[in-house]
Formats: structure tokens, C-alpha cells, sequence
């Protein structure tokens, strides 16, 4: 999986992937990314990537001409990337969906925004799609990248060493996980759940996949749809649903 990063901050993402799965992934050579200085795509003496809205109003705007040679040099050293992604509020939203699109692209680019805004002709002539990581505002998008390369990663066959873990992922299933316990088995009087100690694992997971539902009717309704829920799940969910909560 190749990512090209267009940014201000180039540090920011390097720093974000220099740990954890991501990093191994790309310690291994699995996950390629590549990280631009949008200021290195200037002419001016001073570096200039904004500009005066024009129109007038607060704040700065983000030029188009670094962008598009910006793309022009992702081009010419890594080939024509399957995307080109803008990171803004205005876009559709980032979701589990959406990370495995992307992980099917094999080379995504990733668009950073600082300031106020953007060109809107970055939008036009530079980026292929507009993706929001959520509604609420950060202030720059290279959280928002950092977001999307973590996520799209994890789905790459060997970034996570135990591919059974990313599929039982929350929303993997498009449900919420259920609890996870360890040792010890009671904790300032909090005992672990009994069928958890019991060794029948059937009925553990009769009780995950239980838990799990009754958690996703609770806190988010919104991500149940019958429709693809197993006979076993949907027998589960009424029993979870008659039980009320806790
Ligand atoms: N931004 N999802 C970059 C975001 C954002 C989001 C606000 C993008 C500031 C400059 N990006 N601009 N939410 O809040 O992607």
C-alpha cells in the first residue's frame, strides 16, 4: 500500500507513523508512505503557501499552484495514484467502509489543509475526493491523514500480525465490540462475568456476540440493520433488547 502526503507539517506524519502497527508495517516494507514539504512546490523567496481570501473575510487561503505541482512531482516519482484525497469537514465521511475502499487502491494520496481553507480549484483540479474524518473541526488535516493511513493500514494483509484480531475489530462487523477482561478475576469487588472462567466456549461466545449487540442497541442504535444480522444475532439482540440494559 503506497501513500503520498502533501503537507506543511511533514514532521506531524512522520512522528504519527514512527510507532506502533503502522510503523512495523512499514518497517516490513508492507506500507510505503511518502511524505511532501508543500513548501518545496514554491518559487517565491519567502515560500509562500497562502494567500488573501478573495472577496475579503478572516484568515488565509491555501494556494493551488504548490498543490498541483505538488501532484506533478507524486506523478513523476510514483506513478498516477489511484486517489487523490482532500481532508476537510465538507467531505464525505471516513468510515470502516470507506478505509477498505481505500485499501483496495494500493496508492493513495492525501491532501493536508492548514488556514482557513483551500483553493476551491484544489478541489477541482487536484484532488479526486473529499473525505471528513468527523463533524467537528481540527485544526490542520494532518491528524486527519494520519487517521486515514492508520485505518486503510490495519486492512493490508500482514500490518497486523493476527489477522483474526482485525476481523473481529469493532465494525469489522459493523457492530460495536463487546467487554474484554483480564486477570484479576475480581477487582475492587468487580468480578469477572463467570462464563468467561467457565472454559465453554461456546457459550463465551454466545456471550461476546450477546454483550456486543445489547452494547451497539444501547449507545449506538443507528449502526443495527437487521438485515445482516445472523438468525443467531437477531435471537440475541430481541433477548438483549427484553433484558433492558444491565
Ligand atoms: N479540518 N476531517 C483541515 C478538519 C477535518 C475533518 C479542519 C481539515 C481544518 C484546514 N479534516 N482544515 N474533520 O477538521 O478532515
Amino acid at each position: 500500500m503506497k501513500f503520498d502526503v502533501v503537507t506543511i507539517f511533514p514532521r506531524m506524519i512522520e512522528a504519527g507513523l514512527a510507532e506502533g502497527v503502522v510503523g512495523r508495517g512499514i518497517e516490513k516494507g508492507v506500507v510505503d508512505v511518502r511524505v511532501h514539504d508543500l513548501r518545496a512546490f514554491t518559487v517565491d523567496r519567502h515560500r509562500t503557501v497562502d494567500d488573501v481570501p478573495y472577496g475579503g473575510g478572516p484568515g488565509m487561503v491555501m494556494k493551488v499552484e504548490p498543490f498541483v505541482r505538488a501532484l506533478e512531482a507524486v506523478r513523476a516519482e510514483r506513478g498516477t495514484p489511484a486517489a487523490v484525497v482532500l481532508l476537510s469537514p465538507q467531505g464525505r465521511r471516513f468510515d470502516q467502509a470507506e478505509a477498505g475502499r481505500l485499501s483496495a487502491l494500493g496508492h493513495v494520496v492525501l491532501l493536508c489543509g492548514r488556514y482557513e481553507g483551500i483553493d476551491e480549484r484544489v478541489r477541482d483540479l487536484v484532488a479526486t475526493e473529499e473525505l471528513s474524518i468527523g463533524d467537528f473541526v481540527v485544526s490542520g488535516g494532518e491528524t486527519p491523514a494520519l487517521v486515514v493511513i492508520d485505518a486503510v493500514s490495519r486492512l493490508v494483509p500482514g500490518v497486523v500480525g493476527d489477522q483474526e484480531s482485525v476481523e473481529q475489530d469493532s465494525f469489522a462487523q459493523g457492530i460495536l465490540d463487546h467487554p474484554h477482561y483480564t486477570r484479576p478475576a475480581e477487582y475492587a469487588g468487580r468480578r469477572v462475568p463467570d462464563v468467561l472462567l467457565s472454559g465453554h466456549h461456546a457459550e463465551v461466545r454466545r456471550w461476546r456476540m450477546k454483550q456486543a449487540l445489547r452494547r451497539t442497541l444501547e449507545r449506538r442504535p443507528d449502526l443495527i440493520d437487521e438485515g445482516v444480522l445472523s438468525g443467531e444475532q437477531l435471537d440475541l439482540l430481541a433477548q438483549a433488547a427484553d433484558e433492558e440494559s444491565d
